[in-house]
């Protein structure tokens, strides 16, 4: 059984009462049991107590990525390891890894979470769900399954790789529910391909794919290959994991904020002022329930805006727009700022193409070159040379209409762009390197 639910169409005014308090208590503890916020708030001069409403959480300075890291490993945890009962840690491709930690009320928290997710985006606990996220340090997994038994449904732990396997089962255990990240679901769908098997036949009716950004087009894409309907989930390892926020399958538009358990706020990401719902901005969340891992004010990094309207679900929770990208993953070429999710939008109108591709980005001379490396569909790739460059001029142009950017468009062989089993990686940038 699913509790908590009455929070999600709550009146606002009641809401942020169960915010208010909530927040107070997490200040306390995180003052009284880790030194780092104790310093940070010394350093801005307040005590917890001086936070007498929502709008004074704007007094309390940020948390970053970087802060996390110097206390790693378990310097943020503010509850004695005697009370953790599971350490989990981001995929971090740069440097250190982020490590958190959950009691045993936390993981319970994360599991209503998730089961309240899945059931805003379509899951009931007569489904079979095929959990593809992978299971490990990885949170996608495991808070996919927690939440799943708690629903009630039944939860096929197949996790991600193996994938020629993952189709057997698909057809054989009539799983109704798909989890995965966007990338790998499109990967099934082609390997299903492959071994005569069609997702239409299938008796998928949703998936609920996330972890990393999908444009719009991306979305209609994998609906129409797959045959369900596909809903986005957010979350990161900081905040709980997924279970942050979802879309509700009925409108599919924005991602509803489990707010009665973060308090979310758009910043610019210059300035560090917070800005008004509709403004496009960088995510920060304040967690108001956890006790091992809480964090304030933390910086996510992630692009998007907020929405306060109705929504037809009856939702009284605030929705985030789809994130665009991480402020970390914008490429600035030749000084325009491009992120790779508005390429795969360019992308995912030109239907000769598949929707596999990667962005090189190098540096000749002084000047930064972008690469579109996409795959067309084998027939085409077997066309004439004369075609093939037509597309590739045609797309650059639009990437170039619609984003200003110059880049050269290469179109590649079908599958011979790496597929991945959990989070894609759409950009080498070899200026770093
Ligand atoms: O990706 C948690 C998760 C698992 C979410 C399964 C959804 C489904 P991390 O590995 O810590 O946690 O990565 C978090 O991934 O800050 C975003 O940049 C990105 N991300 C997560 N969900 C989405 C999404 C998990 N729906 C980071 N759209 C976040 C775009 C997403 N980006």
């Amino acid at each position: 059984m699913i509790h908590d639910i009455e929070y999600e169409t709550m009146p606002r005014e009641a809401l942020e009462a169960i915010q208010l308090r909530r927040l107070k208590a997490t200040l306390e503890r995180a003052y009284a049991n880790v030194p780092f916020y104790r310093q940070k708030f010394a350093a801005a001069g307040i005590k917890p107590g001086d936070i007498r409403c929502l709008e004074d959480l704007q007094r309390i300075p940020f948390t970053t990525k970087q802060d996390l890291r110097d206390n790693y490993p378990y310097g943020m945890f503010a509850v004695p390891m005697d009370n953790v009962v599971r350490i989990h840690a981001s995929s971090g491709t740069t440097g250190q890894p982020t490590v958190v930690g959950y009691t045993a009320r936390d993981v319970n928290t994360w599991a209503e979470l998730m089961a309240r997710s899945l059931s805003a985006g379509g899951a009931t606990r007569g489904d079979i769900i095929h959990n593809a996220y992978g299971y490990g340090l990885f949170t996608g997994g495991l808070g996919v399954h927690y939440g799943a038994e708690k629903l009630g449904a039944s939860v096929i732990p197949v996790s991600g790789g193996n994938t020629k396997r993952q189709i057997i089962i698909m057809r054989d255990f009539g799983p109704t529910i798909l989890t995965a990240t966007p990338s790998y679901a499109l990967h099934l769908g082609e390997v299903a391909e492959e071994m005569g098997v069609s997702f239409r036949d299938l008796k998928f009716k949703f998936g609920i794919f996330g972890a990393e950004p999908w444009s719009e087009r991306m979305r209609t894409q994998i609906e129409s290959q797959l045959g369900l309907v596909a809903v986005d989930i957010y979350g990161l390892s900081e905040v709980i994991g997924p279970g942050v926020a979802i879309e509700c399958y009925q409108a599919k538009k924005g991602l509803h904020i489990f707010e009665d358990h973060f308090i979310p706020e758009i910043i610019d990401p210059q300035s560090g002022q917070v800005l008004p719902y509709g403004t496009t901005g960088e995510l920060v969340f304040t967690s108001i329930t956890k006790e091992a891992f809480p964090v304030i004010r933390y910086r996510t990094r992630d692009i998007t805006a907020l929405n306060a309207e109705p929504c037809v679900c009856g939702r009284t929770m605030v929705r985030m727009q789809k994130v665009s990208g991480r402020t970390d993953d914008m490429l600035i070429i030749r000084g325009v700022n491009v992120f790779p999710s508005q390429i795969e939008s360019v992308l995912m109108e030109v239907h000769e193409v598949e929707p596999h591709y990667q962005l090189v980005v190098e540096r000749e001379g002084n000047l930064d070159k972008l690469t579109v490396r996409v795959e067309v569909s084998e027939a085409l790739f077997s066309d004439e040379v004369k075609s093939l460059q037509n597309l590739e001029r045609r797309i650059a142009h639009n990437i170039k209409d619609y984003l200003g950017v110059s880049a050269e468009v290469k179109l590649v062989e079908p599958k011979s762009i790496a597929r991945s089993e959990g989070k894609a990686v759409r950009v080498i940038d070899k200026r770093h390197m």
